[in-house]
């Protein structure tokens, strides 16, 4: 059967099965979903990213689709008492519209807002960026992608004119003579991937970990380089200063693939090791061998994530990576390359089609006439009445409700209640607008603050596409309706579209019906919005995607390839050539002092998924981890007077968490770490700093400047 669900052969009422993936991380594994007397359970599936495998949060995702607290109904805010309190579909839409068309009528059309999630499928993502540009008219869309993929998204762009993650199957992990993983800890947060890391150390290949802390992916490795988080700039520099003088790099790659590499040359000629060393605290003899390891291999693969990422200037420490891929002959070189590894569910799609800023669908800019010319074309509405370009997520944010900035806000998939930068700030705005609305099927802790809260469907209850960190593009199945009461986000918008045009008697807005409800028919219009964007979805189909598993972008025609593999023989840029851009190591925005004297840092445990407002509701990963605490050097901790499991708290110059000591050799003295996915006291973004790369507009969550102290107890 196409759609992959089927009744399941056995003797007594016949369970219900549905081939789909979890919804979760970018890996998006392959699992199996079975519903037998209303009892829903996740069976493995073979699937070529995960072959069979899970990990905790993918085995106990079913758990939310029948949870107490699960959303049944929308909530309104009560004028009076304050309280959310239950209603109809109709009095929630009809508070949204008529509020929004006040704020509008008052400040303008940018005066409303929409911010989206990297978790959305590819048909509400596109439908989202659509609804913001036609049916309310606002430049300000963006989401929370912008805290997650932005860096390495610029710099793939700017370096090889695509952002595409990995521009390889993830299979060719495996198959690695050496492979650098950089701010990654794919141990905890893509567990089944190890799979991969495993087979290639089975090969005989190299892994080589960059992370401040011993992390489990770390603990792997046959070099760990344990940085001061902020300087992995510098580290890459000095690696590539090392392959230049020891005489590995690719010459006729250079000559004949690359443009700008002579400045390049130049910079990195001043980043001797014992200059990176002296920043970064990592040997010149483990730079050398990490540099041999990287320069003398057949295959070769660099790979960066969040942690090398999260930084004001994460675009030119991944470029300085991407340089060093480069001078080296990797990317397009088979088996080798550079790549980041996306986050988010649809981290990779929830960028092409039209929630960021500054894009429309297909990867296309929204200030390049053409784009805007052929976009609206597929939207039916003239080219000279889309918005212009946004704002990045946390400029948005933190604008909200002042004189200049939206008044409203509508959230699809994001609760930056938690995750976002300097989140008490931001929590301050989100109570100064006149309208705020979110949907989700949980009451996060940004829903609670919504003056209208609207219950939305779950993943295994709608149907859709989802683009996996290999630009996979993969079919999300639905094996039962939502409850009742429950509507998809795409009945949303459109019920909200629906009533927005009907309350426009200028006929400006969109008229009813042009926000379809079925995915099947939001995909095709995808499709056709994508064609000839960088993004191209146009041959994509889902009965494609169903024949065999799953489809790479770009794939412009239904009877032509798809490109599991990108830059074999040219660059996506207009000459075909690669771009190297110098790029220089740079303080952090906030370095320590005498007052806040430690580094902090922050990211993921294995049982707890983002902001926590799923994965802190299921049993068995609540039982798993808990509760937050703040990672420390016993060493510190003895300077400090600090016992394992004290309550202890980090202040820095936003604010405070506090949590329970976790001491550990695992971590460098002068750092400590905290994971984000808890709200409350022990919120790590109360401590984060709100500095963001001047390029991608990604915040600096992976370092600041605080002190440590004891929690007395009374
Ligand atoms: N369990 C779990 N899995 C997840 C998620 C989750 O929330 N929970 N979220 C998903 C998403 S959206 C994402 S983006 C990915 C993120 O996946 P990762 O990037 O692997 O996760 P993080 O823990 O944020 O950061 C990785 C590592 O960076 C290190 N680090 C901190 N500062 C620095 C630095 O300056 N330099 C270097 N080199 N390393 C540094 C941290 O110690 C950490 O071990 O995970 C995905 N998978
Ligand atoms: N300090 C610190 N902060 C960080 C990070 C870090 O490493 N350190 N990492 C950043 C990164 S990489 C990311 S990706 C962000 C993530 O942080 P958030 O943007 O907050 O992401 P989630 O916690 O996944 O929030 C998703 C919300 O949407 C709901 N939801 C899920 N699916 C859907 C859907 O299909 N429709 C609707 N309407 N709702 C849905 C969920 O219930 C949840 O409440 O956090 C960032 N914040
Ligand atoms: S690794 Fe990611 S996609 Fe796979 S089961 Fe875990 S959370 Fe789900
Ligand atoms: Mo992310």
């Amino acid at each position: 059967m196409t759609d992959g669900a089927h009744a399941a052969t056995g003797p007594g009422p016949a369970p219900r099965e549905v081939a789909t993936h979890c919804p979760y991380c970018a890996l998006q594994c392959g699992m199996t979903l079975r519903e037998d007397s209303a009892r829903v359970t996740v069976l493995p599936r073979q699937f070529p990213t995960n072959r069979g495998g899970l990990c905790q949060k993918g085995w106990t995702a079913a758990e939310l689709l029948d949870h107490p607290e699960r959303l049944t109904t929308p909530l309104l805010r009560d004028p009076v008492g304050g309280e959310l309190r239950p209603a109809s579909w109709d009095a929630a839409l009809d508070r949204i519209v008529t509020a929004l068309r006040t704020v509008q009528a008052g400040h303008g059309r940018d005066a409303v807002a929409v911010f989206g999630g990297g978790g959305l499928t590819n048909e509400k993502a596109y439908a989202l960026g659509k609804f913001a540009r036609v049916a309310l008219r606002t430049r300000h869309i963006d989401y929370n992608g912008r805290f997650c993929m932005s860096s390495a998204a610029a710099a793939g762009t700017r370096a090889f004119g695509i952002d595409r993650g990995l521009p390889f199957p993830l299979a060719d992990l495996g198959r690695a003579d050496t492979l650098l993983l950089v701010g990654a800890n794919p141990a905890e947060t893509m567990p089944p991937l190890v799979r991969w890391l495993t087979e290639q150390r089975e090969r005989g290949g190299r892994l080589i970990v960059v992370d401040p802390r011993v992390t489990a992916t770390a603990r792997q490795a046959d070099l760990h380089l344990q940085p001061l988080p902020g300087t992995d700039l510098a580290v890459a520099n000095a690696l590539l200063h090392v392959a230049l003088t020891e005489g590995w790099v690719d010459r006729d790659y250079v000559a004949d693939r690359t443009t700008g590499f002579e400045a390049v040359r130049r910079t990195v000629a001043g980043w001797w090791p014992a200059r990176a060393e002296a920043l970064s605290g990592v040997p010149v003899a483990d730079l050398e061998a990490t540099a041999r390891a990287l320069g003398t291999a057949e295959r070769v693969i660099i790979l960066t994530a969040r942690g090398a990422e999260q930084h004001a200037k994460g675009v030119d420490t991944v470029t300085a990576f991407v340089n060093l891929a480069l001078a080296l002959g990797l990317p397009g070189r088979p088996g080798s390359g550079y790549g980041c590894l996306t986050g988010q569910g649809n981290g990779q799609g929830g960028r092409e089609h039209g929630q960021k800023a500054d894009q429309l669908p297909g990867y296309r800019r929204i200030d390049d006439p053409a784009a805007r010319e052929h976009v609206a074309g597929v939207w039916g509405v003239p080219a000279e009445e889309l918005p212009g370009p946004g704002v990045p997520a946390y400029q948005l944010l933190d604008s909200l409700g002042t004189p200049a900035g939206p008044k409203a806000l509508l959230v699809f998939g994001s609760n930056p209640v938690v995750s976002a930068p300097r989140a008490a700030r931001i929590e301050r705005r989100l109570r100064e607008v006149d309208l705020l609305v979110v949907a989700d099927f949980l009451l996060s802790e940004t829903a609670a603050l919504a003056d209208v809260v609207l219950p939305t469907a779950q993943w295994a209850e709608e149907d859709g596409t989802m683009t996996n960190l290999e630009g996979r593009v993969l079919r999300r199945r639905a094996l039962r309706p939502p409850p009742p009461g429950v509507r998809t986000d795409l009945e949303v918008l459109a019920g909200l579209a629906d009533r927005l045009a009907a309350a426009d008697r200028s006929g400006a807005a969109a008229p009813a019906g042009r926000f379809p409800t079925d995915p099947r028919v939001v995909f095709a219009e995808l499709r056709r919005a994508s064609a000839g964007g960088t993004a191209d979805y146009a041959g994509v189909s889902w009965a494609r995607i169903d024949e065999r598993d799953g489809v790479f972008w770009p794939c412009p025609a239904e009877d032509g390839p798809d490109t599991p593999r990108l830059f074999a023989d040219r660059f996506a840029t207009p000459d075909g050539r690669a771009r190297f851009h110098a790029v220089e190591h740079r303080p952090a925005a906030e370095e320590v002092c005498a007052e806040y004297p430690l580094h902090f840092t922050t990211g993921r445990v294995l049982a707890q998924y983002q902001s926590g407002t799923q994965t802190r509701r299921v049993a068995a990963l609540r039982r798993a981890a808990p509760d937050a605490f703040v990672e420390l050097h016993p060493d510190l901790a003895g300077r400090l007077g600090i016992g394992d499991g004290e309550p202890v708290r980090v202040v820095s110059r936003r604010g405070e968490l506090r949590a329970p000591a976790r001491l550990s050799t695992a971590i460098r003295p002068d750092t400590v770490f905290a994971p984000f996915h808890w709200g409350g006291a022990a919120r790590a973004n109360s401590v984060t700093n709100d500095a963001v790369d001047p390029v991608s507009g990604m915040p600096e969550f992976k370092i600041c400047a605080v002190r440590l102290e004891r929690v007395e107890r009374r």
